[in-house]
């Protein structure tokens, strides 16, 4: 089983992209970009601004992120807190970047090998993600204040500097969940409660 699982690991290292063209910040938000199932996770990195810092952070020391599919960000923003409001508002899009900073393992290059044997890891928000692998089902769960995520995409993106893998939902803390409420329910707030 073991040796299953690392030679399906082994397999994926080998077919991942690995561009290096002395620009990786750059070259991983290209990367992201083509990612078909990343769009709302690039819109989100461009709008909010944190893609400037991401690319930065990217030229100078190895990331590793947990990128929402498209689906698990629509899931997450149903309801009280609208897309709209994270990419547009000041406010909404201030909160949105504590979200991408809770996605973004900063200084660290984590292969999916790797977090099978890792119990946490802190995102550049601070806030600590617990890591637990199933050996039976293979699969690989993280686990942040209020959310549980799976590792759908395992080692998407492979780059100089910058692993990107694709998880079935939005990692989100009860700090993160309250300044989006606040930035993104006022106007239902604001309501008379007749
Ligand atoms: C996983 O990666 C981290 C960060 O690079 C490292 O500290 C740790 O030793 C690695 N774990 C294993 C089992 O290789
Ligand atoms: C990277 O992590 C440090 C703390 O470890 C934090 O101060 C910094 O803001 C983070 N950078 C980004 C771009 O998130
Ligand atoms: C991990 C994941 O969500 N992969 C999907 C990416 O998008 C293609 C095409 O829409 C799907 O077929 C994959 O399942």
């Amino acid at each position: 089983m073991a040796a299953a699982m690392v030679a399906g690991f082994a397999f994926l290292l080998v077919v991942s992209p690995v561009l290096v063209h002395g620009d990786p910040g750059n070259d991983l938000m290209k990367a992201i970009k083509a990612n078909q199932n990343l769009t709302l996770f690039h819109q989100a990195l461009v709008a909010t601004g944190y893609s400037k810092q991401l690319i930065t952070l990217v030229n100078d020391k190895p990331v590793t992120i947990f990128a929402p599919v498209d689906y698990a960000v629509n899931e997450a923003v149903t309801g009280a807190v609208s897309w709209d409001c994270l990419t547009t508002g000041k406010a909404g899009k201030a909160a949105l970047k504590e979200s991408l900073k809770h996605t973004v393992i900063n200084g660290t290059f984590h292969t999916v090998w790797n977090l099978t044997e890792t119990k946490e890891v802190t995102p550049a928000d601070g806030s600590v993600i617990e890591v637990t692998f199933d050996s039976a089902t293979s699969s690989i769960t993280l686990i942040s204040a209020i959310s549980e995520v799976h590792i759908i995409g395992p080692e998407a993106i492979v780059m100089e500097n910058a692993i990107v893998h694709l998880v079935d939902g939005v990692l989100i803390t009860e700090a993160i969940d309250e300044k989006m409420m606040l930035a993104c329910s006022i106007a239902s707030m604001a309501l008379p409660s007749s």
